[in-house]
Parts: structure tokens; C-alpha cells; sequence
């Protein structure tokens, strides 16, 4: 059968090969359960972490395989294939370390990257509190100087892997009547001093992932924990999200493709009015406009992570294309699959079920899909006045 040549080389076609046989042998079998018990995924990560998939994006001299956003989507792809909770909780490993991976020193990358590629620790990233969501530079969360430390107050929402990691990257506010120009951005260690979890949410999918508030209460880090420059944190978020929402695209892609998969396999099978389902146009021009927007998304995916990789800088609006598009895409095709299967499809007996209510959340973290649309809509704005001049 005609496929769309991606043109991977070797190392990539491993990369996509290992993530796949993890979930295929390690995912699937058991993403009901996590997903019922609602149980985080620790095997998990550490099968990720013997196949060195933590250190895909992470530089050689600081214990990665030297990969890029590509790399990581690849491999993401795959592992969506088998579950997103499971997925969400690797990927989000990835965005606590971008900010240390993008603006952290030597030390402060020679001290937090190797353990974060070797999957000895897992990261999170701080930035969404109860009333700064969309309104990122809304956050409320202060860091003050005092003496050789920074002392931080208030609390983080919704953090995926909050109370698993060891490493959080935070936003908050170091000059607070400045706004977004006055946000920092830290490092701070599941040990330090003033720093607790709220409960663990529970969710309408992404079940496994474990989703906690960061509180910080009088919480002191040593002052060389400042990531870049002071007020440069909504930049430094900003970034991070930029490098972090074509893998989110990539969640979609591979979450699509095995709903796909279920709803082909079902149609193939499921007998009424004397012929499988397969032989009615009904059926066969929903699963083509899947197969198609699945391939559209992927393609769309892949070339703005080859793009990042080489060299461009100005990525928020690829970035954001790439989000909406495959997230959109998974939404629609996980329903569209649910509707395939019927009565079937409703029941937890068939993965569909869950996959079309883990697929919610991608068109609302690391920024809803109105949020993607304004970043869009903003850089068009942009480009155009810049045309006319
Ligand atoms: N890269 C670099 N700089 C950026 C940037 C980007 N992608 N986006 C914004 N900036 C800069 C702007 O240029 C501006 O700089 P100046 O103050 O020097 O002009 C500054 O940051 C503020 O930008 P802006 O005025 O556009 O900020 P807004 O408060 O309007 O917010 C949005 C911008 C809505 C895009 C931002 O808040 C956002 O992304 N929200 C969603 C947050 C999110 O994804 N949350 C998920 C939680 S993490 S899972």
C-alpha cells in the first residue's frame, strides 16, 4: 500500500520502531487498568528511560541522544498510539526541561539535564494558577530576593507530573507591577524547603497522568537557581510552550491513527444487514476523511519540527498551526471512530471509549485551541503590516 515517504533516516526509523514495540507491548496491555485505577505510570517510565527515550531532545554533552524536536515527535507519535496519559506524563518531563535546556548556564544545565535524559528524575513545568490560565502573564505567584536566596509564594494549578517529578521549572513574579515583564522563571526541587502537593485531580481522561497543585509556602532555593534573566520569564514560557506544542500535535497524530486502526479493524468485522459495515459508502467516506486529515496532520506536524530543527527562530505561529490542526483532527477522528463502533464504542469494552475522552484535553492544555488561534491570527496581523510598509 502507498505510504507518504517521511524520508527518515536510519537512527529516526529506530527511534519511531523502539517507541512503537514499547507501546505495543508495554502500553496497550495495561492502559485500561492505569487508566480504571487511575494509577501513574512508573513501569512505564522506566522501560522509557532503559530505551534512553527520555534524552531524545537533550544535547550529547549532557547525557542525551543530541536529537531534536523531530526526534521527539516521532517518538511521542508512537507512544500516543498506545496511550496519551501515558504519553502526556513522558512529554511532560520534556517541558519542565525545555526552559533549562533553552536558558539555563552550565551548571545549571550540567546539574539537571543528564538526570532529566536518563529518566532518573522527571521534570514538570510550572506556570498555570487558579486565575491565569489563557491569561498566562496573569500569574500571581511571587519570588522575592533575600540574601543568597529567592523566597517563593502562592500556588501552581493543574501540573502534570506535580508530587512525581524531583525538577520544576516556575514562572512567577519577581516585579510584580511590571506584569508579564516582571515574571522570572526557577528551578526548584521536589525537597525544598516550603514546597508541598495538593491533592491529585481526578480527570475526565488522561487518567494515568497525575495532575497536582504546586503550593509554595515561604519556600527558599538558592539564589543561583534563577533560570536566564530576571523578567525574562513569560519569554522563557512562552519559548518553552513554542518548542513544546508541535509534540502535542504529535500526541494527536498518534492517538488519530489508532483509533483509525480500532474503527478500520471493527468495520472489517462487525456484520449487519447481511455484509460487514466495511461495504457501506456511510462508513468508507468517514474512515477516508479520517485516513486523510490523519495523514494532513502528520505531514503538517513533521515539517514544522523539521523546520524548528533547522534553525528558524520566529516558530510561534508554525508551533501553534501544528497544535490546533492535530488536535482539532484527533478530537474529530476519536468521535468519528466512537461513532463507528456503535453501541460498542460507548462501552469500556473497546478502547475508543477512552481515547475519544483522553482526546479532550489536547485541544485545551499547553494552551486551548482559541489560545492557538490567537497566536496565529496575532503573527498574521503581523506579517501582513509588515508587507505593506
Ligand atoms: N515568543 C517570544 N516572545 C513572546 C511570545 C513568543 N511565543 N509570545 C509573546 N511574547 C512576548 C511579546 O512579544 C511581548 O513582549 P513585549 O512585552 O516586549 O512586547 C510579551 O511576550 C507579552 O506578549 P503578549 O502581549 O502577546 O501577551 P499576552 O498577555 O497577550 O498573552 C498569550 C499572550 C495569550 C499568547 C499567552 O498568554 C499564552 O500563550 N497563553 C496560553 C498559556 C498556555 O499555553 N498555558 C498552558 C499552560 S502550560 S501546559
Amino acid at each position: 500500500m502507498g505510504k507518504v515517504n517521511y524520508f527518515l533516516t536510519e537512527e529516526q526509523q529506530m527511534i519511531v520502531d523502539l517507541a512503537r514495540q514499547i507501546a505495543e507491548e508495554k502500553i496497550v496491555p495495561v492502559r485500561a487498568e492505569l487508566d480504571e485505577k487511575e494509577e501513574f505510570p512508573w513501569d512505564i517510565m522506566k522501560d522509557l528511560a532503559q530505551a534512553d527515550l527520555f534524552g531524545l531532545y537533550i544535547p550529547e554533552e549532557y547525557g542525551g541522544l543530541g536529537g531534536g524536536c523531530f526526534e521527539n515527535c516521532l517518538a511521542l507519535e508512537q507512544l500516543a498510539w498506545g496511550c496519551i496519559a501515558v504519553t502526556t506524563t513522558y512529554a511532560a518531563s520534556a517541558l519542565g526541561g525545555y526552559p533549562i535546556l533553552l536558558f539555563g548556564n552550565d551548571e545549571q544545565k550540567s546539574k539537571y539535564l543528564p538526570d532529566i535524559a536518563s529518566g532518573k528524575k522527571l521534570a514538570a513545568f510550572g506556570l498555570t494558577e487558579a486565575n491565569a490560565g489563557s491569561d498566562a502573564g496573569a500569574i500571581q505567584t511571587t519570588a522575592v530576593e533575600d540574601g543568597d536566596y529567592w523566597v517563593l509564594n502562592g500556588t501552581k494549578q493543574w501540573i502534570t507530573n506535580g508530587g512525581e517529578a524531583e525538577i520544576y521549572t516556575i514562572i512567577a513574579l519577581t516585579d510584580k507591577h511590571k506584569g508579564p515583564r516582571g515574571a522570572s522563571a526557577f528551578i526548584v526541587e521536589k525537597s525544598d524547603p516550603g514546597f508541598s502537593f495538593g491533592k491529585k485531580e481526578r480527570k475526565m481522561g488522561l487518567r494515568a497522568s497525575a495532575t497536582r497543585e504546586l503550593i509554595f509556602n515561604d519556600c527558599r532555593i538558592p539564589k543561583d537557581r534563577l533560570l536566564g534573566r530576571r523578567g525574562q520569564g513569560f519569554i522563557i514560557a512562552m519559548k518553552t510552550l513554542d518548542l513544546a506544542r508541535p509534540g502535542i500535535g504529535a500526541i494527536g497524530v498518534g492517538l488519530a491513527q489508532a483509533a483509525l486502526d480500532e474503527a478500520v479493524k471493527y468495520a472489517k468485522e462487525r456484520i449487519q444487514f447481511g455484509q460487514p459495515i466495511m461495504s457501506f459508502q456511510a462508513i468508507q467516506h468517514m474512515l477516508a476523511d479520517m485516513a486523510t486529515q490523519i495523514e494532513a496532520a502528520r505531514a503538517l506536524v513533521y515539517s514544522v519540527a523539521r523546520t524548528i530543527d533547522a534553525g528558524e527562530k520566529d516558530i510561534a505561529k508554525l508551533a501553534a498551526m501544528a497544535k490546533l490542526f492535530a488536535t482539532d483532527m484527533a478530537m474529530k477522528v476519536t468521535t468519528d471512530a466512537v461513532q463507528i463502533l456503535g453501541g460498542y464504542g460507548y462501552m469500556k469494552d473497546y478502547p475508543v471509549e477512552k481515547m475519544m475522552r483522553d482526546a479532550k484535553i489536547l485541544q485545551i492544555y499547553e494552551g486551548t485551541n482559541q489560545i492557538q488561534r490567537n497566536v496565529i491570527g496575532q503573527a498574521l496581523n503581523k506579517e501582513y503590516t509588515i508587507k505593506k510598509k
